[in-house]
């Protein structure tokens, strides 16, 4: 897929300019991803250097006098960052992005869409004039940063902080599913950000990391919905999401082709290496700018292709994109070698002696290092030049990985490291080594975090093991060992995980409690008189109602993994006619948007979600996303009716009628065979992965948008 990548890059046309660029039609805008901000925070060396980009990142917003600071996820590298990780953050943003400077990009959407529920502040922060906002950051979540937990406010993440403290705003949150039938009922709906300057309007959408079976699901089968105005077409539309691009597994990514051609632009967080420059997707219309993370939080390849950000300007239906390298990353190069074929090329290299070994390895890294240090200096040099301060060198990160099939003694190397204290920013794990075998060594490049890799697999090192395996692979080989008695071992491996990854505390008491009471509710159920049962067959009844929550279970967790063609085809009729429609057009007021004098618009829907009385319905409907609790669930529907009456005219959404090419794009088999049966097993992960849309449906506008639906058809399939 990356060579197939590659090459279409190599064919790619320049990338797109603007032609007459006008400053006052023009929108400025900073594009950057993946801060990770907390990553290695307690190396001694590298614990700021995360911190440190952001800062440099919030300096270039303000050096190139940007409307906007635009994030697609992964802010911060931890779900729950610690203290020192939001001081920090939330100082800089105060520092860098609050300030006299006017805001030139009018906000034609509902300040009040996705605000915090049950509190009068908008959700936008410079609509908001306890706030004297000069660069208004917009941010998705990552998979890094995502909502967890299940509090009274429902799940919060990270940057929901920042957006109640007005820092930030938080677009593209996605809702977990409360109630049991949701996540099979519901898609993913996008709400945009409305945006304009001069005469560019800028259409913000923005979809925050989702599982990526979750997400194929959705996508394939046509449940992501995105509410675009009616003039969609007037409008620069950038989608921002966090998802895999490159494929790790079956459908485990996004493909590229994936989305509506009504977007201009996506955005592509969570890959780090940087592929800023737009590249063009075969057949489609948009491109594709992948900024790359910020920081380096692997030694692979990727992260070490030089760092950027973008200015990125967008005028009318016109963009250009200059990318602007980052100075404080640290420098970091990486090699292989085979200790074999390095021996059959060089006399001094003896392979017996651990001594003459070492001496070879050190002269590699030093090599290593001076290539480090001579990048850095050029950079900087350049910077200077460019009319910028000299920034003293940091410390390089190098990484030297070893093959050393074949070689029987090596040194260890965390000792071989302590030679380059002081010379280098990772010292302790400069070396890897790792012997090829059968299996890997055709593949060649090593996938991390094979989900299938083992722990007794004799094949690898220790050191092997755990850089590629899995926690949640460790825990469900330890449980399947175990055999609970209750409990299936897929869904505590999952709590687990969420424990673990997530640094949720309450993940596996939520899950025992969750699948203990449904599983006590299956043996209600069985219809037998309990005065006639007897331990046998409670052990019975007990063992079959398990089996049939974990099978529920995996089918759930399944969902997305295609399987038996013959069964897909019936059911893909059944998805399509359910719920087939990834863009609907939603007329969000646009005709009002051609007016010079839009405040008409804003007091109107103000008032019509009364923006005076917080608690009253207005903020729970603008806000499904937050605060949205298993009570309030049951509300849902009665809001829906209320939503019906009070949008119907401004939004609508409806099931459409026929597949897109993006059903095509992901033609293997969709199959939704569990729709009944899963209603437990979806209530038993919902801390890890299921979600629910906003929970508008527009029914009586169903059939006007199904004829807009088709027009959208068929702009799609040429
Ligand atoms: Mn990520």
């Amino acid at each position: 897929m990356s060579d197939y990548a590659q090459s279409e890059h190599e064919v790619a046309p320049p990338p797109p300019t603007i032609r007459n660029a006008f400053a006052d039609d023009t929108i400025r805008i900073m594009l950057a991803t993946d801060n990770h901000i907390g990553y290695l925070e307690r190396d001694p060396i590298r614990g700021q250097d995360s911190i440190n980009t952001f800062r440099e990142i919030l300096q270039l917003a303000v050096k190139h006098d940007v409307d906007l600071i635009l994030l697609a996820g992964d802010l911060f590298h931890e779900n729950r960052p610690s203290r020192d990780c939001l001081y920090q953050v939330m100082a800089l943003l105060r520092e860098y992005t609050l300030g006299d400077r006017p805001i030139q990009i009018e906000l034609l959407s509902d300040a009040n869409d996705g605000k915090a529920s049950g509190y009068s502040f908008p959700a936008v922060n410079y609509e908001d004039p306890n706030f004297n906002v000069a660069i208004p950051v917009f941010s998705i979540h990552g998979n890094h940063d995502d909502p967890q937990g299940a509090g009274p406010e429902g799940a919060l993440c990270a940057l929901d902080m920042l957006s109640v403290s007005g820092m930030i705003n938080y677009m593209g949150k996605i809702d977990l599913p409360m109630g049991e039938g949701d996540a099979q009922n519901s898609g993913i709906a996008i709400r945009p950000v409305l945006l304009r300057k001069g005469n560019t309007r800028l259409g913000l959408y923005g979809v925050g990391n989702v599982k990526d079976q979750r997400m194929h699901f959705e996508l394939r089968s046509n449940r992501v919905r995105m509410f675009m105005p009616r003039d969609k077409d007037e409008w620069f539309n950038v989608l921002l999401l966090h998802q895999n691009r490159v494929p790790h597994g079956p459908q485990q990514s996004v493909p590229e082709g994936m989305f509506d051609d009504s977007i201009d632009l996506v955005v592509w967080g969570h890959e780090h290496d940087c592929r800023i420059v737009p590249e063009p997707v075969a057949g489609k219309k948009y491109y594709i700018t992948q900024p790359g993370s910020s920081v380096a939080t692997s030694l692979a390849e990727g992260e070490s292709v030089e760092k950027h950000v973008a200015l990125l300007k967008i005028q009318g239906k016109e963009f250009e994109l200059t990318p602007l390298p980052l100075r404080t990353v640290r420098p970091f190069v990486l090699d292989e070698m085979h200790l074999m074929e390095e021996a059959e090329l060089n006399e001094s290299l003896n392979l017996e002696d651990r001594h003459s070994i070492t001496k070879y390895l050190k002269n590699r890294v030093e090599a290593l290092i001076a290539k480090a240090n001579s990048e850095w200096d050029a950079r900087n040099a350049k910077a200077v030049k460019e009319g910028d301060d000299e920034l003293s060198r940091m410390l390089p990160i190098v990484r030297l990985k070893v093959d050393t099939t074949g070689v029987s003694e090596m040194q260890n190397p965390v000792r071989f490291g302590q030679e380059f204290q002081g010379r280098l920013a990772n010292p302790r794990d400069v070396l890897i080594f790792h012997r090829a075998r059968a299996a890997t060594r055709k593949g060649a490049k090593i996938v991390a975090d094979k989900p299938e890799l083992s722990i007794d697999d004799p094949g690898m090192t220790t050191a092997e093991k755990l850089s590629r395996v899995r926690v949640q692979t460790l825990v469900r080989e330890y449980l399947a060992a175990q055999e609970l008695q209750l409990l299936g071992e897929t869904g505590m491996s999952d709590a687990i995980e969420t424990f673990v990854d997530k640094d949720d505390v309450h993940a596996i008491q939520n899950h025992v409690n969750v699948a203990l009471k449904s599983l006590m509710k299956g043996v209600q159920a069985n219809g037998k008189n309990p005065e006639e049962m007897d331990e046998d067959d409670l052990d019975d009844i007990v063992g079959q109602v398990r089996e049939k929550h974990i099978k529920e279970y995996d089918d759930k967790r399944q969902e997305g993994r295609s399987k038996s063609k013959g069964k897909s085809k019936s059911t893909n009729e059944e998805s399509d006619a359910s719920m087939d429609s990834m863009m609907l057009d939603v007329d969000a007021a646009a005709s009002d948007f051609d007016e010079p004098d839009s405040d008409e618009q804003r007091p109107k829907k103000k008032s019509a979600t009364s923006a005076r009385a917080p608690a009253k319905k207005a903020p729970a409907k603008k806000a499904p996303a937050k605060g949205r609790s298993k009570k309030k669930a049951a509300d849902s529907e009665e809001e829906e009716e209320q939503d019906d009456d009070d949008e119907k005219e401004e939004e609508e959404e409806a099931p459409k009628p026929k597949r897109t090419n993006r059903a095509a794009v992901l033609r293997c088999a969709c199959q939704t065979s569990k729709k009944a049966p899963a209603k437990r097993s979806t209530t038993s992960k919902q801390s890890t992965l299921s979600f629910t849309p906003s929970g508008r449906t527009a029914r009586a506008a169903a059939s006007r948008a199904t004829k807009k639906m088709a027009k959208a058809v068929e702009l799609d399939s040429d």
